[in-house]
């Protein structure tokens, strides 16, 4: 029997999902989207999931395709692909839309669309000896999975651009230090840092997290006025939450909270 090419742990509060092709990076085959796609709508329909952390197997995050299954035999004609339609922009639509957090720890080697994707989650966290490389320009390829709607937004046109062109890799410290990710540690740090911070998430007001998330997801697109509109209606939505009057509660009597996760709804 062939391995998984997912593998899912549950711990107390979040699910660590890791992809597990090692010996091609964990490049993206059909199945593997599926099983993806099949531990995520699992995290999302378990109400006591509240943060999801995705990593990768051996020494990379993921490469993006998996080209071995775009190899052409001589003579044969390309057909179309719905790989974008199909699985990785349903995936970063997802990410983004998913009611908690995720956490991307990115191991190592993130490339193409798997770059695309770690940039895709709410926090990235890589160790020192990754890199990102949008190395579409280097197979005539468009950037994909949102990188280019992303990637421009976090580090800016000018570098965004050149590192697209270019399909230069960059350095996990560097880009930290260009604000395109939370943050870089030391190797043996990075799964110890992510995840303590799911452990932080699992304790969290999480409908409020969600309440967060969609906030910043519409703030591209809208004007500040409309921007205003928003937050004012999601701001309604989270005074009503018992989670906030637990929050005030708790402060003013000096102690930690105890939030109620994703069971109980605002409105209740
Ligand atoms: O067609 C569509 O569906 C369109 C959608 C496209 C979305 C995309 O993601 S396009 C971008 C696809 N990805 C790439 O172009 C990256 C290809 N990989 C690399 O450039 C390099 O492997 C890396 C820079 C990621 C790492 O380099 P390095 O030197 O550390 O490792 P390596 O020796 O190149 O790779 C190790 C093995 O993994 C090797 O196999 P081998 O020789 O040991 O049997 C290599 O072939 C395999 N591998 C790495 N990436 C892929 C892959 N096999 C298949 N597909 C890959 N993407």
């Amino acid at each position: 029997m062939s391995e998984s090419s997912i593998l899912v742990t549950r711990d107390a509060g979040f699910r660590i999902v890791t992809l597990n092709r090692p010996a091609r990076l964990n490049a993206f085959n059909d199945s593997m989207h599926e099983e993806l796609r099949a531990a995520i709508d699992d995290a999302e329909a378990d109400e006591d999931c509240r943060a999801l952390l995705l990593t990768g197997a051996g020494r990379a995050f993921c490469a993006g395709q998996d080209l071995s299954d775009r190899l052409l035999k001589p003579g044969e004609k390309p057909v179309p692909r719905e790989s974008l339609e199909k699985y990785y922009n349903p995936l970063v639509r997802r990410l983004g839309a998913l009611p908690f957090p995720v956490v991307a720890a990115v191991n190592g080697v993130a490339a193409g669309a798997g770059a695309n994707v770690a940039l895709a989650c709410d926090i990235v966290i890589a160790a020192i000896s990754a890199s990102f490389t949008q190395s579409f320009a280097r197979i005539g390829l468009v950037p994909d999975s949102g990188g280019t709607s992303i990637l421009p937004r976090l580090i800016g046109e000018a570098r965004a651009r050149a590192l697209m062109l270019t399909a230069e890799p960059l350095p996990a410290q560097r880009a930290a230090e260009w604000g395109m990710i939370w943050r870089c540690v030391d190797d043996q740090e990075l799964m110890p840092e992510a995840i303590g911070l799911c452990r932080k998430f699992a304790e969290a007001p999480t409908q409020g997290l969600a309440l967060i998330k969609r906030a910043l997801a519409a703030s591209p697109t809208n004007s500040l006025d409309e921007q205003l509109d928003l937050e004012r209606d999601l701001q309604r939505e989270a005074v009503m939450s018992p989670d906030y009057a637990e929050g005030v509660r708790a402060f003013m009597e000096k102690r930690k909270p105890v939030f109620s996760g994703r069971k109980s709804r605002p409105q209740d």
